[in-house]
């Protein structure tokens, strides 16, 4: 393949006031190393609710922010998948928790394994501090639920970094307005493009920069709402 036939890379993140964390998030982005390897690169930042700079301190990284009226992640991420310019997109919290320094990795792995759709484990290597017990607990309630439910074998239904191409977002149905897109992705890429989606491992060895958005309780419980409604076919 020739240098410039390489496809585009979009780094998607939603931010919800990570004015603190995404200096250093967006300079862990390895874009001279991508550059240089052949690929182009855009990195996008939906900012729908922020009180702080973060729009600011995106836009000053070289980020192209986006804005979505709507609250909520899930908005945030559907509004970010039509808004990106690139063939390949790499997805991430905003937080400094996920490492997209090997992003580079991932992508061979999509190419060479000739994959639509990737996401992560990010229990294969975690550091101590990089997640709470409660939340460890809750990821492992949840991740089992998942699997059950919907017939997968996923060892982290709520890893915030995926790996794919834009064309494979035309088969999946993705509808959640809030933290349940996360599980919503990952049910409807393994059921839809099936051998063509895959779980690796990544380091999950950060500890976030700033305060956590995820509520637990009220997203545990709307997480559970929102597996009913999948399961009995209610969101189209
Ligand atoms: N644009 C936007 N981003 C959001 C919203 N809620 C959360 N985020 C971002 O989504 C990502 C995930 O939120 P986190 O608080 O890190 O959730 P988490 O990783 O499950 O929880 P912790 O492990 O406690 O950090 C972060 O980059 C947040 O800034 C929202 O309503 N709008
Ligand atoms: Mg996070």
């Amino acid at each position: 393949m020739s240098r410039r036939s390489k496809p585009m890379i979009s780094f998607l993140m939603p931010a919800l006031n990570e004015e603190d964390a995404l200096p250093v998030v967006i300079k862990s982005i390895p874009v001279s190393k991508l550059k240089t390897v052949g690929y182009s690169v855009e990195i996008v930042v939906v900012d729908n609710a922020s009180t702080d700079n973060t729009a600011k301190v995106a836009k000053k990284l070289g980020a192209r922010v986006v804005k979505e009226r709507k609250r909520g992640y899930g908005s945030a991420y559907k509004k970010g998948f039509k808004s990106v310019k690139g063939d390949i997109i790499i997805t991430g919290d905003a937080d400094n928790t996920y490492p997209f320094k090997d992003s580079l990795k991932f992508i061979k792995i999509l190419e060479k394994e000739d994959l639509e759709f990737i996401t992560t484990n990010r229990f294969s290597n975690m550091g101590k501090k990089s997640m709470t017990f409660r939340n460890r607990f809750g990821n492992y309630v949840f991740r089992t639920a998942t699997n059950i439910l919907f017939g997968l074998k996923l060892e982290d239904s709520w890893s915030g970094m995926w790996i794919f191409r834009t064309k494979a977002l035309k088969h999946l149905n993705i509808t959640s307005d809030g933290m349940p897109l996360s599980q919503e992705i990952k049910i409807e890429a393994f059921k839809k493009l099936g051998v063509r989606a895959k779980e690796i491992p990544i380091n999950f060895t950060n500890v976030r920069i700033g305060e956590a958005k995820l509520e637990p309780w009220k997203d545990g419980v709307r997480t559970l709402k929102f597996f009913a409604r999948k399961k009995l076919g209610l969101l189209r």
